[in-house]
């Protein structure tokens, strides 16, 4: 056998040491932009993400709402593909078809307004969502959204009023009828929301009441939408169906394709990017893995890989390193690919993305993943915990938390992604069924991320994730000094027990 001369190690071992902070090196200044797919030196990538953030390809995580929520804040998900491919391919027909920007209540439209007002500002703008206030002035009441899709089933009359036509939704979440403005505020400032949907006695969408200070109508900076101003959306594929799976999602219009596989040095990966680019060329997106090490990346590479998934066993669901004893400490193996990465662009001047898969635990985790040369990261347990995800909020013990189960376990089924060859089933599980905290909405949570990561990256002295990979100090750390890095030698305060000053 071969043996690595290092110990594989995690992300919990290490740290960064600050650089300079110059006087520009405020979060502000801080572009979190990476490519996703491969380009050649002195080019621009076809796909790139505006934050180096991805949703993993699993059931509990990304979904329809996940894409959406995801896309508005500058990444991509990648839709499940442990489905059938119908459903899959509506799943991202659904994504391509919801709305790409608003028209806040400076749009003066209201509640009051007709179809026909609508339509002539859609067409104006090219919106296909419309925040509607009752008043035409921005000031926190009452707001309806109106989808392209709406229009689409409603055969109305174009003297229908906005108050009447607000009814298509098909899906829903929190909220209930008859519910006053001053209730719902309320409920929306309890639990930290930014919207709260009010539904019929049919549980069918009959308006949103946004947060007083909820600016719909601005558009995210960092929104992520390619041509059309439709939401970039990304889909798992398998190496079994592809040839039916593949076109079923092209023509469904998914922007960026992912081989989900928890071994990805196979000749099975090379047989699906090839089938791929025979029948598409370079114009389907096509990323591969997981693979853990320099050879892997080469074979990736070398078979037309766009982008190149690494990790095997870090996941929080996953147990595949007790189940067969593969995998490698998610630290090592990011930084072994990323230095094959890019002797590869210095021998062949194509650059291929590498994402970091699995075992993000704390929000550092990322800045040092991407310190370590990886491009974007992609989460499962972080983005289970939201409301966007397709899982179910349940509560334990009077606490809310959202179920997360990997897609090696029972639970998933699905045998696709562990397939070696042989007959097409599943003989053990490689991951469990658990739940996690609920967090409330992406938005709040992403954005507190990316604050942190952009401050990191200035104490670090670098604005762009290339600076960060290029220039951070990185420093193993001691077991002795990871306790000195919590609080320790005090007894921390709990605010249910009282102090009584003496
Ligand atoms: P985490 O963000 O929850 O730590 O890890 C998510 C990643 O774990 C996924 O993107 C995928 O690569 C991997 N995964 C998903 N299901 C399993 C499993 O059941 C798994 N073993 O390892």
């Amino acid at each position: 056998a071969k043996f690595f001369k290092e110990p594989s190690r995690t992300f919990s071992e290490y740290l960064l040491v600050p650089g300079y902070s110059g006087p520009d090196c405020t979060p502000d200044n801080v572009s979190l932009k990476t490519p996703l797919v491969k380009f050649k030196k002195g080019e621009e990538p076809a796909l790139s993400l505006n934050i180096p953030m991805v949703s993993a390809v699993m059931q509990a995580v990304s979904g329809e709402e996940m894409a959406c929520a995801l896309s508005r804040e500058g990444g991509v998900s990648f839709i499940y593909g442990s489905q059938p491919i119908e459903s899959q391919a509506e799943m991202v027909r659904n994504v391509k078809a919801s709305k790409a920007g608003f028209v806040g209540s400076d749009s003066n439209l209201s509640l009051d307004s007709t179809l026909a007002d609508v339509l002539a500002l859609k067409k104006k703008t090219g919106h296909s969502t419309m925040a509607v206030t009752d008043t035409g002035k921005r000031d926190g009441k009452l707001v309806g959204l109106v989808t392209s899709r709406d229009f689409r089933e409603s055969r109305m009359d174009k003297n229908t009023k906005v108050k009447d036509f607000m009814t298509a939704f098909d899906k829903l979440i929190v909220g209930k009828d008859g519910i006053s403005l001053s209730e719902a505020n309320d409920i929306i400032w309890e639990h930290k929301l930014n919207q709260l949907p009010i539904v019929d006695e049919n549980q069918r969408l009959k308006a949103f009441v946004f947060r007083k200070d909820y600016d719909s109508h601005k558009e995210n900076p960092n929104e992520l939408l390619d041509e059309n101003k439709r939401y970039i959306v990304g889909a798992g594929i398998n190496t079994r169906d592809y040839a039916q799976r593949v076109p079923a999602l092209v023509e469904a219009g998914v922007d960026v394709l992912v081989i989900d596989s928890s071994e990805g040095y196979s000749c099975w990966q090379k047989d699906t990017i090839q089938w791929v680019r025979e029948h598409y060329g370079d114009s389907v997106k096509i990323g591969a893995g997981n693979v853990v090490d320099g050879d892997g990346f080469r074979f990736l590479a070398e078979a037309g890989a766009d982008f190149i998934k690494v990790g095997i066993g870090g996941g929080s669901i996953c147990i595949t390193r007790e189940q067969k004893g593969i995998g490698r400490g998610q630290a090592t193996a990011t930084l072994d690919v990323a230095n094959a990465r890019d002797e590869y662009f210095k021998n062949t001047g194509i650059y291929i993305p590498i994402c970091s898969d699995g075992g993000i635990v704390h929000d550092y985790h990322i800045t040092l993943a991407l310190a370590f040369g990886a491009d974007f990261v992609m989460l499962g347990r972080y983005f289970a915990r939201f409301k966007e995800a397709p899982n179910k909020r349940v509560s334990i013990n009077g606490n809310y938390m959202k179920e997360y189960w990997g897609e090696g376990s029972a639970r998933a089924r699905n045998w696709q992604r562990y397939d070696v060859g042989g007959e097409g089933k599943m003989s053990f599980v490689e991951g469990v069924d658990s739940f996690v905290p609920y967090a409330g909405s992406l938005r709040d949570n992403v954005a507190l991320t990316l604050s942190k990561i952009k401050h990191t990256m200035c104490n670090c002295g670098c604005l762009t994730i290339p600076e960060l990979q290029r220039d951070a100090k990185v420093t193993l750390v001691s077991s002795t000094s990871i306790v000195e890095g919590g609080a320790h030698d005090v007894v921390v305060r709990d605010e249910n027990v009282d102090a009584k000053v003496q």
